[in-house]
Parts: C-alpha cells; sequence; structure tokens
C-alpha cells in the first residue's frame, strides 16, 4: 500500500469531471487501499480519487468514529445516486482539501446509491445519517465540486485566502 498526495485547493485539478471504470479490476482495488490509506492517516471520514490526482469515479469512506469501533470502511466505484430524500439536512462539513475550514452545507438527508463494491458487484443501498452526508459530498467531488462550491461566491473568496495563510505555515 502506499500513502498519496492530497490536492489542496485552489488546484485545478480538484475541478476535473472524473471518468467511470469500465470494472473493479485489481488495478482499481490497488487505488481503493491507497486512497484508504491516506484517508486513515489523514484522519479523514472520505477521499475522492479526484483528490488525490486519479480521473477515476472511485471513492473510500470510513464513518463510523467511535472511541474502539471496528473500522468500517467502504470502497465504491461508479457511485450513482437513484433517489434522494425531500428532506433535507444540515452538516458542519471539512473537507481534506480545503484544511483547517468547516461550514455547513444543506443536502438530502436520503439517499438511495448504486455502485460497484471492491468485487465489481454491483450494489444498490440506502444511506443517511453521516454516512449520506460523506457519499453526497465524495460524489461532488467526481464531479468536479467542492463544499464550498455552494457557498456565495464572497465566502468563497473569504475561505481561500485563509486557506492561502494555513498552506504558508503548513
Ligand atoms: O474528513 C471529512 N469529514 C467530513 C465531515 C463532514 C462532511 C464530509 C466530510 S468528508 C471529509 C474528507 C474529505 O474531504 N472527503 O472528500
Ligand atoms: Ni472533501
Amino acid at each position: 500500500m502506499a500513502q498519496l498526495n492530497v490536492l489542496i485547493a485552489p488546484d485545478p485539478r480538484l475541478k476535473i469531471v472524473a471518468k467511470p471504470v469500465s470494472s473493479v479490476d485489481d488495478s482499481v482495488r490497488k487505488i481503493m487501499d491507497d486512497m484508504l490509506e491516506t484517508m486513515y492517516a489523514e484522519d479523514g471520514a472520505g477521499l475522492a480519487a479526484t483528490q488525490v490526482g486519479i480521473d477515476k469515479r472511485i471513492i473510500v469512506m470510513d464513518v463510523v468514529w467511535d472511541e474502539g469501533s471496528k473500522r468500517a470502511p467502504f470502497k465504491m466505484a461508479n457511485p450513482e445516486i437513484l433517489w434522494c430524500s425531500e428532506e433535507t439536512s444540515i452538516h458542519n462539513e471539512g473537507c481534506l482539501s480545503v484544511p483547517g475550514q468547516r461550514g455547513e452545507v444543506e443536502r438530502p438527508s436520503k439517499i438511495k446509491v448504486r455502485y460497484l463494491d471492491e468485487k465489481n458487484t454491483l450494489i444498490e443501498r440506502d444511506a443517511d445519517g453521516m454516512l449520506a452526508v460523506c457519499i453526497q459530498h465524495e460524489i461532488d467531488h467526481l464531479n468536479g465540486k467542492l463544499y464550498i462550491d455552494y457557498f456565495s461566491p464572497l465566502k468563497q473568496q473569504i475561505i481561500l485566502r485563509k486557506l492561502k495563510k494555513y498552506k504558508s505555515y503548513a
């Protein structure tokens, strides 16, 4: 396994729309494992291939954060939201590509998602809570979108300016 470098906004590669994988083979499984290793190393709850400069529709997540609970990693290729609830909820989101910042985003509370798992099996499942938030956040990355894109241009400018400062200290 290998740890990968996470791109920081406003890197133009974060705006690339990722391409579907044709199937989940050994090379895709290796990317999933390297992404999970990177995500755990950076203390993230999820990671999209776009964030590590890989132009493929692959995301990984682990949203179980209780002390002592087992890791529950999700690996998904070509994730698609089939349905989302009209009911929304607001969550304070963070992003490894926008380090040190957080912001509130309103999204559908419940979703139905279809994806290929690490065995190349097509799975459909419902998600709510933090898992639903994370899946939507990661699919946004695959579409070249960051959570701060939901904010006003002024608010985005403030965050990107703070990020520049943060970068010069990092
Ligand atoms: O680590 C992360 N935490 C998080 C918190 C609230 C909503 C979404 C996330 S995902 C983020 C990791 C990341 O940047 N994934 O793309
Ligand atoms: Ni993110």
